[in-house]
């Protein structure tokens, strides 16, 4: 399953946003360092459901359909806050790099308020700087992957007798999921491939980190806290800094309130969506109704919705470039064996096969593939088609073909 790490500093809302993401119900605190270990839940992406394209009612299996938008299951790990010099194996360091080594990719919350200071303890909203927060935070993940490689710089010198040093270079980054073509595009792109491994110095390593790490973890920032007033003015350096496409609004603890509310029955929302319908006025305490107005005027009237969902999205739609790809067993009635309508949606990136998609749903259903029909124009697709988002794939094995030969006879 696709993993997304979140990472950050501490206090700028990471618990937060994974609990409103998946509902759990994980330690949150003003106190700096509340996480002390990893949190690892289920979160979802979600795009527009086939289901009404096609003119059916749909039986999710895999995932989940609400006023027809199809939510896909993601992995999500909340990863302790990150100390300055962690690198070095201080305080919480070790915990937090090795979790984060198993994401495909990262959620950066930022506290685009400045309400934390450099220790990260909570303060005046406006004090805090929110761009030399998220610079720490990377520079420290810089240091720790060059650190890696510094500290197996004779074994990957000596691999290199046998092994590219794409390989040799992957094998030693492997807890990080590195692979060689990771190491040759950031080889390339920091012109490093033109000096040789051995002569490299410490900046020269740092540097090629500093290349490495976007390639093999893309990072989305999320500017959090934006319903406090000064996260505007941070926001909008921080898009200046790395780029819009980079930065989501959000307000996390909005988001998890509207969840919570939902599911408690007190309101009607979808999440990601622009609205909620109070369903429940007269339960609501002067508190919880509070909250919902500040929610619809300091974070719905402005940013139009909490961001949460959208972050999600981002990071796995644009970020990953993943399609949405649903399997179905008879592509007349884009059903399953057991006569469920669209039962799953599968997660498979941008490029993938009919054949990628038959290895995700089960390795029996690749070792006895024949072909692939597209449902929806009931064409037969060859084995090296390139999959389209949206697709609705019938895969056919050896298995299946024999007994249509059969019923056919
Ligand atoms: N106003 C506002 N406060 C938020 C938001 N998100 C989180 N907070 C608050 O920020 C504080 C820290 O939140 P956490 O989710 O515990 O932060 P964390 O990053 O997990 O912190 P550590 O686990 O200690 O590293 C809490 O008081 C939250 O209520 C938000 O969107 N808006
Ligand atoms: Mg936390």
């Amino acid at each position: 399953m696709l993993t997304i790490g979140i990472i950050g500093k501490t206090n700028t809302g990471k618990t937060t946003l994974f609990n409103a993401a998946t509902l759990l119900d994980a330690k949150i605190s003003n106190f700096p360092f509340t996480t002390k270990k990893p949190n690892i839940g289920t979160a979802y992406v979600s795009d527009i459901c086939v289901h009404k394209e096609l003119g059916v009612e749909d039986n999710p299996q895999n995932s989940v359909c609400i006023d027809g938008w199809r939510y896909a299951p993601i992995r999500l790990i909340d990863i302790p806050g990150l100390l300055k010099d962690a690198w070095t194996g201080r305080g919480l360091g070790n915990r937090f790099l090795a979790a984060m080594g198993q994401a495909d990719a990262l959620i950066h919350v930022v506290d685009a308020s400045g309400s934390i200071d450099a220790e990260g303890q909570i303060t005046q909203p406006g004090s805090g700087n929110p761009v030399q927060d998220a610079m720490d935070i990377e520079s420290e993940l810089n240091k720790w992957i060059a650190d890696i490689i510094e500290r197996n710089n004779e074994s990957i010198a000596h691999q290199t007798a046998s092994l590219s040093l794409e390989e040799a270079m992957a094998q030693n980054l492997s807890a990080l999921k590195v692979k060689p073509y990771h190491i040759k595009k950031a080889l390339i792109q920091s012109d490093l491939n033109k000096i040789s491994f051995r002569s490299w110095t410490l900046n020269q390593t740092l540097k090629f980190s500093a290349t490495l790490l976007p390639i093999i973890k893309p990072t989305l920032i999320v500017a959090n806290k934006m319903d406090i007033l000064t996260s505007e003015k941070y926001f909008e350096i921080l898009t200046n800094f790395y780029g819009q496409k980079l930065v989501a609004a959000c307000s996390a603890k909005s988001e998890l309130i509207l969840r919570r509310a939902q599911k408690a029955g007190l309101v009607q929302y979808t999440p990601g969506q622009e609205i909620f319908k109070i369903t429940k006025k007269a339960e609501l305490n002067p508190n919880q109704q509070a909250a919902l107005d500040y929610i619809q005027k300091r974070v719905l009237n402005r940013y139009f919705n909490t961001g949460i969902q959208q972050a999600l999205n981002i990071v796995v739609f644009k970020l990953l470039k993943t399609n949405m790809i649903y399997p179905v067993s008879d592509e007349h009635n884009y059903m399953d064996h057991k006569k469920n309508i669209l039962p799953d949606v599968h997660l498979l990136p941008k490029g993938s096969t009919p054949v990628d998609l038959a290895k995700q749903v089960h390795t029996r259903l690749a070792q006895n593939y024949i072909l692939a029909i597209d449902a929806k124009t009931g064409i037969r697709l060859p084995k090296e088609h390139i999959l389209n988002h949206k697709d609705v794939i019938k895969i056919v094995t050896r298995k299946t073909a024999k007994k249509k030969t059969k019923k056919q006879k």
